[in-house]
């Protein structure tokens, strides 16, 4: 068995023991209660589920096994510039060790071993009308992997519960391995008259994916790296997280619970922002006819906005209230990389200009900047502009999260998800009680 395989045996057997005792011992234990605004509210911060890999708080944002990103940046094994590589995160997400180099570049390896994607993927994408948007061209692309499911092969031939967990890494690990090319796929096709780059196995996996996108640009290979990490989980109760976390509980194997997660981060609301934001600035650049627009200029575009009835894309956040350091660490690079940038400077702009507004209306609670701020900018300076492409970039990353605590849910042995649902006349029923 490989290393990362047998670590994370040795450490999930462990938990599901303990689990279980606690279970026994504890399971009428109250931790919390539910309000009536949390039913009718989206059920914002109701704690339903486990989820090992990342945790978020309001005020610091996300941990990743109790890391920052700081910390991250300083911990994990780097590129040639310093940032952390993805595949480090994916070994700390699964064991909650932080790996060497040897065993993120045995990581690696493994990966480019198992990256090979089915012709009948490439086939299913070429039958698609070229603007249909990349991610539903992703989605689709996943689901054209579907049939190599090992955990579907093994279940029908009666696999015991207990191997499940096996089952699940295999698929997890092969997916993985094989999005970058699905994605790059999708982008040559879209944007590029279909004229795709094969891959290049002496890279890692985010140098590889922006070969294959079309750059062999030092510093865009380290935006990707930052970019594949900070992407990757925020903990359970975001709705592509839960979306996989809900299917996979069903035992729908990892494509179809990974592809189900993605039509959920292709909603304006949650990953699809990253596309409205640059869309958004883009318009207003158009609008105001010029590309370094001031704060003045910028503070009335927002309240026009505002004033049509929309949202601005990238602020506000349903956890977090504070600027997202996700935000911040891509600023960090900004800052480090990319001088003289007008569109980066109307980012930092917008930033200085959008949450006083949004303050001022009294009713968003976190006026803030999310990681969909700044994501835009970045690609567009590096020549991707084609921003309909974003939220996929935003898709390989997140697989590595969601995928490794769908691992650790098949081994903790977690159930069929089934939270309760109640009707207006119950709830007032409880209010005249
Ligand atoms: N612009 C304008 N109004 C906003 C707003 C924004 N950026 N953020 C919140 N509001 C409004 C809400 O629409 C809501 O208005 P109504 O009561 O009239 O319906 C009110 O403020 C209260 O909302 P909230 O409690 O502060 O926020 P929610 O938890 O309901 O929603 C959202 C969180 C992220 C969906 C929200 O802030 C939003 O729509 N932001 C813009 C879209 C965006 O950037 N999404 C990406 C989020 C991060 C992510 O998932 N990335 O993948």
């Amino acid at each position: 068995m490989e290393s990362l395989k047998q670590k994370f045996a040795e450490k999930a057997i462990a938990l599901y023991q303990e689990l279980r005792e606690i279970n026994k011992a504890h399971g009428d234990l109250k931790v919390d209660e539910v309000t009536l605004g949390q039913i009718t509210g989206g059920a914002r911060s109701i704690k339903m589920m486990l989820w090992e890999t990342s945790q978020l708080d309001a005020i610091k944002g996300i941990r990743f096994r109790g890391y920052s990103i700081p910390e991250l940046k300083e911990l994990l094994p780097s590129g040639p510039q310093g940032e952390p590589k993805p595949e480090g995160l994916f070994w700390l997400m699964l064991t909650g060790e932080i790996p060497t180099a040897a065993e993120v570049d045995g990581l690696t390896a493994d990966w480019h071993a198992r990256a090979g994607v089915p012709d009948q993927v490439f086939k299913t994408l070429d039958s698609l009308p070229e603007d249909t948007h990349p991610m539903t061209q992703f989605t689709i692309g996943i689901m054209a992997m579907q049939p190599t499911s090992i955990f579907e092969r093994r279940y029908a031939e009666g696999m015991p519960k207990s191997e499940y967990w096996d089952a699940v890494y295999e698929d997890s690990m092969n997916l993985i391995a094989r999005l970058p090319r699905v994605a790059a796929y999708i982008y040559r096709r879209a944007f590029k008259g279909g004229k795709h780059i094969a891959p290049d196995t002496t890279l890692d996996y985010s140098a590889n994916y922006a070969h294959m996108l079309g750059s062999d640009d030092e510093d865009f290979r380290s935006l990707m790296r930052l970019y594949l990490t900070i992407h990757a989980d925020h903990e359970g109760g975001n709705a592509s997280a839960h979306t996989v976390n809900l299917v996979g509980s069903t035992l729908s194997d990892p494509y179809l619970s990974f592809a189900a997660g993605m039509n959920a981060l292709a909603g304006p609301l949650h990953g699809l922002a990253n596309q409205e934001v640059i869309k958004w600035i883009f318009e207003m650049i158009e609008a105001l006819g010029t590309d370094r627009p001031t704060k003045e200029q910028i503070a009335d575009y927002v309240n026009n906005t505002l004033a049509e009835g929309k949202v601005i894309p990238g602020y506000g956040h349903a956890v977090l209230r504070e600027p997202d350091p996700r935000f911040t660490a891509q600023r960090k690079f900004a800052e480090q990389y990319i001088k003289d940038s007008n569109l980066i400077t109307t980012v930092w702009n917008i930033f200085d200009v959008v949450p006083p507004i949004l303050e001022g209306l009294g009713k968003v609670k976190n006026p803030w900047p999310n990681v969909d701020a700044h994501s835009g900018a970045l690609l567009v300076h590096y020549g991707f502009r084609e921003y309909s492409y974003y939220t996929v970039l935003f898709g390989v990353s997140r697989a590595l999260g969601v995928l490794a605590a769908g691992i650790w849910s098949r081994a903790l042995g977690m159930p069929l998800e089934r939270p309760k649902s109640v009707t207006s006349d119950w709830l007032k029923a409880q209010v005249n009680k």
